[in-house]
């Protein structure tokens, strides 16, 4: 019987990080098979519906009007092309399609701007996802009349290094949206990303703050970072290729329920580390040449690496 816990302590969560890897891999495995079944992966599309100039300051991200990171600002897509990149997006074997905005948040205006959007996405038979920035529970309310399936928003890092990352927003800011989604009972996307200086207690509190939310998110992202050029970030240290892997695993085995997705950062990862992920645990990736503002493996690359692998979708 798998048990979910609401109520994980650090010590635990630092004693499973401690582990011996191959002992860490079989006890993730072991709660994944019986959860998953183990050679499925779930395939997601990105699209940025509108790019840049966000007056947040998140240290990582090409989008931030702080940096000069040569990216160049575009205003919110038009619902045709929104669409018709959908439409590609599931032609080449998406099922779910996530749309998302440099915003803070977004205002009600813009909202109403990006609902037929949802809604059309919908119409295709997607599962649709959007990650907008902060929402009041109204907002998050809006969303789920429109039929929205998934709400992303990530914490990115532990409450003790948050403020090493982000200095415009808090934490709890973080949350408040989270509780507002749950609340609206759209299914909750939030994770991190693992590469921002962070130690491995920092990786343990992270998983902590996620695992004891008062569900479990359905999906949990993990993002290895992808360096912007001009960011405060651009050549932090990443983490070692089994650290990544753990981290996989530590999520894993605290929310065996959830779907980890193999996130950002897979460009820079080989077959043999992408297949430990997917060992550990992860059953989800983003798929297709974009993430929002950077590349991703192609997805004739992937159905390749998939078939190797003997994953389906
Ligand atoms: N502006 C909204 C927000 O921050 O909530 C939505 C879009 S934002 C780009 C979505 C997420 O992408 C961030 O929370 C972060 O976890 C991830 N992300 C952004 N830049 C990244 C990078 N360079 N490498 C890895 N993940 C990144
Ligand atoms: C998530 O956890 N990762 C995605 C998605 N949610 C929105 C974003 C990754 C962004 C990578 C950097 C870029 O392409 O700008
Ligand atoms: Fe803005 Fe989101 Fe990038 Fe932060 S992560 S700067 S909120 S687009």
């Amino acid at each position: 019987m798998i048990e979910i816990k609401n109520d994980w302590h650090l010590d635990e969560i630092n004693a499973l990080f401690q582990m011996p890897f191959n002992d860490l891999l079989f006890m993730a495995h072991s709660i994944h098979r019986e959860v998953f079944d183990p050679n499925q992966v779930q395939v997601s599309s990105l699209l940025n519906i509108k790019t840049g100039a966000c007056p947040e300051d998140c240290s990582y991200c090409s989008q931030s009007s702080k940096y000069d990171t040569g990216l160049e600002r575009e205003k919110l897509m038009e619902i045709d092309l929104v669409l018709q990149q959908a439409q590609e997006a599931k032609d080449k074997g998406a099922t779910r399609f996530c749309m998302g905005a440099a915003w803070r948040n977004p205002t009600d205006k813009s909202l109403d701007k990006v609902i037929p959007m949802i809604q059309g996405v919908k119409a295709m038979g997607m599962e649709t996802c959007v990650t907008l920035g902060m929402l009041t529970p109204t907002q998050a309310d809006t969303l789920k009349e429109a039929g929205l399936d998934y709400y992303n928003h990530n914490i990115d890092t532990s409450k003790e290094h948050y403020g090493n990352v982000v200095s415009t927003r808090k934490f709890q800011d973080r949350l408040d949206t989270l509780d507002a989604v749950y609340n609206a009972g759209i299914n909750v996307c939030s994770g991190g990303i693992l590469g921002l200086g962070e130690t491995q207690v920092d990786r343990a509190s992270m998983l902590q703050s996620l695992s004891n939310l008062e569900a479990h998110p359905d999906s949990v992202p993990i993002n290895l970072l992808v360096p912007i050029p001009g960011t405060p970030f651009e050549s932090v240290e990443p983490p070692s290729e089994s650290e990544f892997v753990r981290t996989i695993a530590v999520a894993r085995i605290l929310m065996p329920k959830a779907v980890v997705r193999l996130s950002a950062g897979r460009l820079e990862m080989g077959e043999g580390m992408q297949a430990l992920c997917f060992f550990a645990g992860a059953n989800s990736i983003f798929y297709g040449e974009q993430l929002l503002t950077t590349d991703n493996p192609t997805a004739g690359d992937d159905q390749a690496l998939f078939q190797r692998l003997g994953i389906n979708r």
